[in-house]
């Protein structure tokens, strides 16, 4: 049987903040409970003089079923133990956006082609995730090599989200 707790998946070794720095763009999600980002979604990680990860994520929002807007967040990162694991808090630009704090782990990335990062929200008391997102990244605003999907859809896999992705549409919204 497949180990589906949380604190048992593995994320990046020797995780390298300063490689995973730069633009991402988000070409596959699994989606949380509630409000989040749809589509058109770009990150862009920096790493602060002491070293410390900051990032910002733009994304199509909309907002009463008839207007919709481009959501700039921004995150700070808090580094724990584990390189490859941080917590995150984030608020948006604009008010009416919803502020909060998750995990980011960096299951996986290349650093130069592909990410994978997860977040659990609310553990169930036997230890799996009860309410998740993560993302799949890509440097490569068309996607990824079939060599990368291969790798991501193994890890999709071992963080038990196998088949719960959706790809992230790009049509220079949020450009
Ligand atoms: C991440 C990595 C880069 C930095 C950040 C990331 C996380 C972003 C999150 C966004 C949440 C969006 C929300 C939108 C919202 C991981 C990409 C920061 C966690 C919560 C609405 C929509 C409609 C409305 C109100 C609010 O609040 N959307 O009426």
């Amino acid at each position: 049987e497949r180990d589906c707790r949380v604190s048992s998946f593995e994320v990046k070794k020797d995780f390298d903040k300063q490689r995973y720095a730069g633009v991402w763009y988000a070409v596959a999600k699994k989606d949380p409970e509630g409000l989040f980002l749809l589509d058109n979604i770009i990150a862009s990680f920096t790493v602060e003089a002491d070293g410390k990860m900051t990032a910002t994520a733009k994304g199509r929002v909309r907002l009463m079923e008839k207007m919709e807007l481009c959501a700039d967040m921004v995150g700070t990162f808090k580094d724990t133990r584990d390189p490859a694991k941080f917590r995150m808090k984030y608020h948006g630009l604009l008010a009416f956006l919803e502020k909060g704090t998750d995990d980011h782990w960096v299951v996986d990335t290349d650093y130069n082609t592909y990410a994978i990062t997860y977040a659990c929200r609310k553990q169930n008391p036997d230890g799996t995730c009860n309410d998740s997102y993560s993302f799949v990244f890509s440097r490569d605003i068309n996607g990824l090599t079939p060599e990368a999907q291969r790798i991501v859809r193994r890890k999709q896999e071992e963080i038990c989200l196998e088949r719960k992705y959706r790809t992230v549409a790009h049509n220079g919204y949020c450009l």
